[in-house]
Formats: structure tokens, C-alpha cells, sequence
């Protein structure tokens, strides 16, 4: 039988990284069949093309992933692969929480971790036994956790660099400097149940892990492969410190240091031995969830263990180790009010600037405590994923209007990105070699792409041009200018 996954495109961002499920699933099916995978953040097609890419491939069974994020992409897809007369099953996290309206657009339903789910769906639909619902009773163990297949992956496609500049160092030879990222999962669960998180009701809050020798064997295959840069996509890679520093420990001792990231909360990142071990198995990336520098907004989603008057000082750690953070932050929770994002920028600009903030809305996602709050409040717009709208409020927030919340995403943005923030950042950090500035700003141009349309060669020209001062810095000798005083937040629009 000939299978095809497909990954809805998020209709915004190319990806820079294969998704992981559809490549776990393929080392997971029987070897008779045969399993093609179509990511849509990379190969655009329209339904007409992809109905053609189906007949063309004799395609008997379409599987499709489900994140709210995307699902109303995923049902107009899998409509269409239907329309055709080809069977879909669907999974993921949405689907897990919304397997009726799922079963609207699929012939089936795998709710929660597929991992044993799918060898037997497939068994069923071979038998023409295909149930509408399955559901994964237990959580899996990971101890006997599959090698993917990532030898006979192309990789090409999901190059970070932007296609007219991975073009070009194709055609002048220099191929060997794009850099690309690979997802690799070492552990599932969290315990930390934070109120807008799907985290802990989709994988459980008793966290489960693959054994180090499991995961070396595939950082073993990826380094064989020439593979540059791991993206570790556990939710919380720290969350058993003697675990995680035990991998890191074997990952050294096995001669497998390879540039990698991953995400662990902030509470975490206070242990130097942790900090140290990731610097030495050669972690340069972070991703942290910190949400708000107000402690108020923090304890309304359950998120009290994150501690603003913390933070700067773990970044300046992890700057120390060369070790870059990426800061997430949600504006919308109750305590927030207007002027919260200036407010948090005041917060941030006093950090070593080694960090790149990331800004979104609170999103009400299905299962999680947030939603059901929401719903019983009746502040939910019913149903917000079907007709999704960038950085929308798909809430009514209780001190701002939708369209304030909005404006402070935007306005947050357009602090930390603007020519005048960036410059500032990269005078303090003169001291540094210039190869380190370099990567900073090409970090910032790809991280103010998160948010700002910048896929041409036009809207990269633009942006490079309006941070001409900043990209001037990377060159200068001189001392750097002296840290801004800490900021010390106060409560936003206090009287
Ligand atoms: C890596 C990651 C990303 C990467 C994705 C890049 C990439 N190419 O993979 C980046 C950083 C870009 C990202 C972005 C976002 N993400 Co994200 N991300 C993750 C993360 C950490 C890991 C995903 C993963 O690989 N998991 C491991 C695999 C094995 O698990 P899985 O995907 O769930 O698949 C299993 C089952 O669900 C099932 N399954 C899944 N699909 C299918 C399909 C079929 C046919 C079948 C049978 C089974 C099946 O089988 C698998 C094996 O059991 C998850 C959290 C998590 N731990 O899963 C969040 C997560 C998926 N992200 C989430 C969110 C909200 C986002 C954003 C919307 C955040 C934002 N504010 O912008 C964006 C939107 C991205 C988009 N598509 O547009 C939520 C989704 C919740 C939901 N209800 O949809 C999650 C669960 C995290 C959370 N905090 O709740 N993300
Ligand atoms: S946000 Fe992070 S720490 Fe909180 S429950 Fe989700 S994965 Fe765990």
C-alpha cells in the first residue's frame, strides 16, 4: 500500500525543519508499505496539484496531521484528498480534543500519541475494519524508541537560509555553510501543567524517556550524515536534571558534541553545572518560555515557578556560555493591560543583549485549562481555529479590548526589532569577535521574520538596508557602550 503524510502548510513562514511525526510513524509502519511525505510549509501545492500528486503516485491513504494552529488547513486538504475518493486519517493534538469535528473531514481519528495506534489502523483498513476513533489508552514507553530513517531524507528542502541565498551558495560552491536543523526527541511529559499548555493533558504529566544509548545511536547517524544543528523538541529537555545531564554527559564522552537546542523552562536553567555540561555538548540555543516579567499575569497561569526578578541574570549566564535565549512572551493574560508591552520592553532592554524575544497572544487552545475557563466565562470566540487570523484575539481579554491586545503584539514587535532597539544591542556588544556579531544579527533578521513578512529577496534587502547602522557595528573595534540600568517592572497602567 502507498502511503502519503502531509504536513499542513502554517500558510505564512517556509520551515526550516522536517516536522517529526510523519518520519516516527514511517519508521513505525510495516515494511510493505511504501511511505511518501509531503510537508506543505515547503512544497507548496494547491488542492488542484496535490489531487494531481496523488493520482500520479497512486496514493492509497493519506495521513494528516492536526495542530489548531493549522487545522483549518488540514480539513480543506483532507476534503480534497477525500473528494478523490482516497481515505484520510487524522492525529495530532487538535484532533486528540476535537475528534468529532475531525470525523467531519476524516474517514479516522488517532486521539493522543499514535505510536501503537498506527500499526493498528493500518492493520484495520487493510482489513476494511477501519473504526472512526482510535484512542491511545496507555502513554508509550520510549525505551524501545525506533532509529528514523533520516538517511534516506531530503534534506534540501528545509534549508534555513532563504531559497535565492541558499541559491546562491549552491551555485558559488559554498553549499557546506547552509545550516540545517534536525527535530530529535529524547523525552515526552510535563508535570509543570501551566493553564494555556498542551503539553502536560496530550503526553501526561509522568515524563518518559528514550535511554541515552537510544538517542546517541541517532545523533551517531545525523553527525554520519553531515547534519549540522539538533533541535531537541522535548517540551522541557531538563525537566529530570540528573537525566539530562547524564545524556549530556554521554553525548560528550561518545565524541558527539554537535551544535544543538533545545527548550527548558527558567527554573531550570538556575543549576551552572547544567549551564556548563550544555555548553560543552555543544548546546548554543535556548528556547524559554517566560511568558510575562509581571509575577501577577505569571500566577494566573499557573506559571508562578518562573521568577521575573531571575531572569536577567539567566541570560546573562547563559550569555557568559555563549549560550543565545530565545524568550517567549504571551500578552492577554488578565493582569495585562495597555501598555504592557512597552512595559515588558523597558524590562528586556536592560538584559545582555544576546537574547531574541518572540511575542504572541494568549491562545485558548482545546484542552487546557485556559479554554475551559474561557468557555465558562463565555469570553471564547466559538471555534477561533477555523477562521484563524494572524496574532488575532480569538478571546475577549478582561482589561483590554481584542484589538488592544493586538496592537500591543504589534507594538512589542516593532520595539524589540526597530533599527533604533537593534543597534543599541549590538554597541554592547563591541567586545565580542566579529564572527559572534555577525550570527547575532543574522539571528535578528531571522528571528524578526517570526513576525514580519520577509520571504523575498526585496523584503530581506529591506530589512538588511534599514539595519545598515547596526550591520556597521559588526565590524567596529571599539569599547562597547555601558549596559543600561536594570529596569525593575512595575504594575502596568498602575495609577
Ligand atoms: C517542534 C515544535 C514546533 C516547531 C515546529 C517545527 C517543525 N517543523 O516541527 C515550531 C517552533 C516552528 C513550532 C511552532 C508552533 N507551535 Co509548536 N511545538 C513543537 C513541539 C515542541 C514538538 C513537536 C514534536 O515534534 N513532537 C513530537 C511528536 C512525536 O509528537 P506529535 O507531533 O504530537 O505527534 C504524535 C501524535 O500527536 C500523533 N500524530 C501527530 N500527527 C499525526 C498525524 C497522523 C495521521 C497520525 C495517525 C498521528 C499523528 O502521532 C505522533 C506520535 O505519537 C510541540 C510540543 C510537543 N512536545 O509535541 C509544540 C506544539 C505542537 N506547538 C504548539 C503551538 C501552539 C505552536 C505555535 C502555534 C506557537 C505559536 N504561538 O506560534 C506555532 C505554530 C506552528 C505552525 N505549524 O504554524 C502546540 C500545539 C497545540 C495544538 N493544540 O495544536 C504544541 C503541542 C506545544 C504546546 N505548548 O501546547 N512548534
Ligand atoms: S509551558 Fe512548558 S513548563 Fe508549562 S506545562 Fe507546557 S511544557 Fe510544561
Amino acid at each position: 500500500m502507498r502511503i502519503l503524510f502531509y504536513v499542513p502548510d502554517n500558510a505564512i513562514t517556509h520551515s526550516y525543519m522536517p516536522t517529526l511525526w510523519p518520519h516516527l510513524l514511517k519508521a513505525l509502519t510495516p515494511p510493505a508499505h511504501q511511505v511518501i511525505t509531503v510537508d506543505g510549509n515547503v512544497i507548496r501545492l494547491n488542492p488542484e496539484q496535490l489531487a494531481d500528486y496523488i493520482r500520479r503516485e497512486k496514493v492509497d491513504l493519506v495521513g494528516i496531521g492536526g495542530m489548531t494552529r493549522t487545522i483549518h488547513r488540514s480539513y480543506a486538504v483532507a476534503d480534497s484528498v477525500r473528494a478523490l475518493g482516497v481515505p484520510v486519517i487524522m492525529g495530532g493534538p487538535h484532533v486528540t480534543e476535537e475528534p468529532e469535528e475531525a470525523l467531519q473531514h476524516a474517514d479516522a481519528v488517532a486521539c493522543g500519541e499514535a505510536d501503537a495506534l498506527w500499526p493498528q489502523m493500518l492493520a484495520d483498513f487493510e482489513a476494511a475494519k477501519l473504526q472512526p476513533i482510535y484512542r491511545a489508552d496507555d502513554k508509550p514507553s520510549l525505551e524501545n524508541y525506533p532509529i528514523l530513517g533520516w538517511e534516506k531524507m531530503d534534506f534540501k528542502q528545509f534549508t534555513l537560509l532563504p531559497r535565492w541565498l541558499y541559491r546562491l551558495l549552491r551555485a558559488t560552491g559554498y553549499e557546506r555553510y547552509d545550516i540545517n536543523i534536525t527535530p530529535v526527541e529524547t523525552g515526552r511529559g510535563c508535570p509543570y501543567r501551566c493553564d494555556f499548555c498542551t503539553v502536560s493533558p496530550f503526553f501526561g504529566e509522568k515524563v518518559r524517556f528514550r535511554t541515552n544509548e537510544n538517542v546517541i545511536e541517532e545523533l551517531r547517524l545525523l553527525k554520519r550524515l553531515g547534519r549540522t544543528f539538533v533541535f531537541f523538541v522535548d517540551d522541557n529537555f531538563a525537566i529530570n536534571p540528573p537525566r539530562t545531564k547524564s545524556l549530556l554527559r554521554d553525548m560528550i564522552e561518545a565524541g558527539i558534541r554537535m551544535p544543538w537546542a533545545g527548550q527548558i523552562s527558567m527554573n531550570l536553567l538556575r543549576d551552572p553545572e547544567l549551564l556548563d555540561l550544555m555548553k560543552r555538548s555543544g548546546c548554543i540555543g535556548v528556547f524559554i518560555g517566560l511568558e510575562s516579567v509581571l509575577p501577577e499575569s505569571l500566577a494566573q497561569v499557573s506559571k508562578s515557578f518562573n521568577k521575573p526578578e531571575e531572569y536577567a541574570h539567566i541570560i546573562a549566564e547563559l550569555h557568559r556560555r555563549k549560550i543565545y535565549s530565545v524568550t517567549g512572551f504571551i500578552f492577554g493574560i488578565d493582569a495585562d493591560r495597555p501598555g504592557v508591552a512597552a512595559r515588558t520592553w523597558e524590562v528586556l532592554r536592560g538584559w545582555t543583549p544576546s537574547f531574541f524575544p518572540i511575542f504572541s497572544q494568549l491562545t485558548p487552545l482545546p484542552g487546557t485549562p485556559l479554554f475551559k475557563m474561557l468557555r465558562q466565562q463565555n469570553r471564547l470566540e466559538q471555534r477561533h481555529w477555523l477562521h484563524y487570523r494572524p496574532y488575532g484575539a480569538a478571546f475577549q481579554p478582561k482589561q483590554m479590548t481584542p484589538a488592544e491586545l493586538e496592537t500591543e503584539i504589534r507594538t512589542a514587535w516593532r520595539l524589540a526589532y526597530s533599527a533604533g532597539s537593534v543597534l543599541e544591542r549590538m554597541r554592547r556588544l563591541r567586545g565580542r569577535r566579529w564572527v559572534h556579531k555577525m550570527i547575532y544579527m543574522f539571528a535578528t533578521m531571522a528571528f524578526r521574520g517570526v513576525y514580519f513578512r520577509q520571504m523575498t529577496v526585496r523584503a530581506w534587502l529591506r530589512a538588511t538596508w534599514s539595519y545598515r547602522r547596526a550591520l556597521w557595528e559588526v565590524f567596529a573595534g571599539r569599547p562597547p557602550v555601558a549596559e543600561p540600568p536594570e529596569s525593575h517592572p512595575e504594575p502596568v497602567g498602575a495609577d
